[in-house]
């Protein structure tokens, strides 16, 4: 049976490079058929049915129907996936505050419409800056969808990290392993490689990488030198890490792996519980867990903590624009 994905913001350039590689497989698997269901708004309407017609006509044999609108119920009407990429981005001489008050308007509606209209056992993946945030929004006015369902992106900086050291150590990055991206999809975040592996080939020898400092500033700030380099923000790495993240979620991660997904915190490592914080986790039956009993080292408690208050920050934040 196929599959309903929803992607918000689909006429976007993240949507652009995301419903491609989602109709031709890359989040679900090549044997998996789908259904896109495609939000964006009016203004963008004209640019949506056009990316509804290149669907059609790259013809793709998993792609088994197209829903392009701009009407939230009808986008969340049976989704079982929804990969929530619209947003209001921040505009130059825009208070933090006042962009913080867009998406939780947004967030907030289109928790409510993903709660009666999309599947009951809808996972749901928010790309969306401020993105913790944002899922904590839809988490908060969605109240019968599990929080477990309820993530968002920070599979884009765990793969930066993985590149990063590929690149620094020259190996393969298939060969990099286990990373850990902590708190918020922000400069902020922690990029831990303490419990890293690099497999080199043939030896099956596993090395402890130690790499700090400029590593993890380069790793934090990549997104800024993307807009640096190419005058826009990052799509195709965002687009494909979002696919990795429903693939590992829905699918599994391999054995002895583990990847970064922006959760609902427990309280496990002593962050605090009710934000949507990074963890390291590895997934089974379409279930995560968080990898328990790492040992953190003073230096991550310090970075783990900031990035803690900084999400914390940002809840009052939302919460104050709601009032
Ligand atoms: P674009 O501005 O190209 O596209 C956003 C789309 O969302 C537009 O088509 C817009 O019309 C639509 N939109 C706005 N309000 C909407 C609403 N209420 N309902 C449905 N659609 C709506 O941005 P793009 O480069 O695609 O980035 C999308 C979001 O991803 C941004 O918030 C961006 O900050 C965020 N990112 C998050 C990343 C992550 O790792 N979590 C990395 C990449 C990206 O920066």
């Amino acid at each position: 049976m196929a599959v309903r994905v929803l992607v918000t913001g689909a006429a976007g350039q993240i949507g652009y490079a995301l419903v491609p590689m989602i109709a031709r497989g890359a989040m679900l698997g090549p044997n998996q058929p789908v259904i896109l269901h495609m939000l964006d708004i009016p203004p963008s309407a004209g640019a949506l049915n056009g990316v509804k017609m290149e669907l059609i006509d790259a013809a793709f044999p998993l792609l088994k129907g197209v829903v392009a609108t701009t009407d939230v119920v009808e986008a969340c009407s049976g989704v079982n996936i929804a990969i929530m990429v619209g947003g209001f981005p921040r505009k130059e001489g825009m208070e933090r505050k006042d962009v913080m008050s867009k998406n939780v308007s947004i967030y907030k509606a289109q928790a409510s419409a993903l709660e009666q209209h999309a599947a009951p056992d809808c996972k749901v993946l928010v790309v969306a800056n401020p993105a913790n945030t944002n899922a904590l929004i839809l988490k908060e006015f969605a109240p019968s969808i599990p929080a477990k369902n309820i993530t968002c992106l920070t599979r884009l900086d765990h793969n930066r990290a993985l590149g990063q050291i590929s690149e620094r150590l020259n190996v393969q990055v298939s060969d990099v392993k286990n990373v850990i991206i902590w708190g918020n999809h922000s400069s902020t975040q922690y990029p831990d490689v303490n419990h890293a592996t690099v497999t080199t080939k043939g030896w099956r020898k596993t090395m402890c990488i130690r790499l700090h400092g400029e590593f993890i500033t380069t790793v934090q700030q990549r997104g800024a030198a993307i807009i640096k380099a190419r005058k826009l923000s990052s799509a195709l790495s965002a687009a494909s890490s979002a696919c990795d993240h429903i693939h590992d979620w829905v699918l599994g991660t391999p054995k002895g792996t583990w990847v970064s997904m922006g959760v609902y915190s427990d309280g496990a490592y002593d962050i605090p519980p009710g934000l949507i914080y990074s963890f390291p986790v590895t997934c089974e039956n379409g279930e995560w867990s968080i990898v328990q009993g790492l040992k953190i080292d003073k230096f991550s408690r310090e970075k783990m903590t900031a990035t803690a208050n900084e999400l914390t920050e940002e809840k009052s934040l939302a919460y104050s624009c709601l009032a």
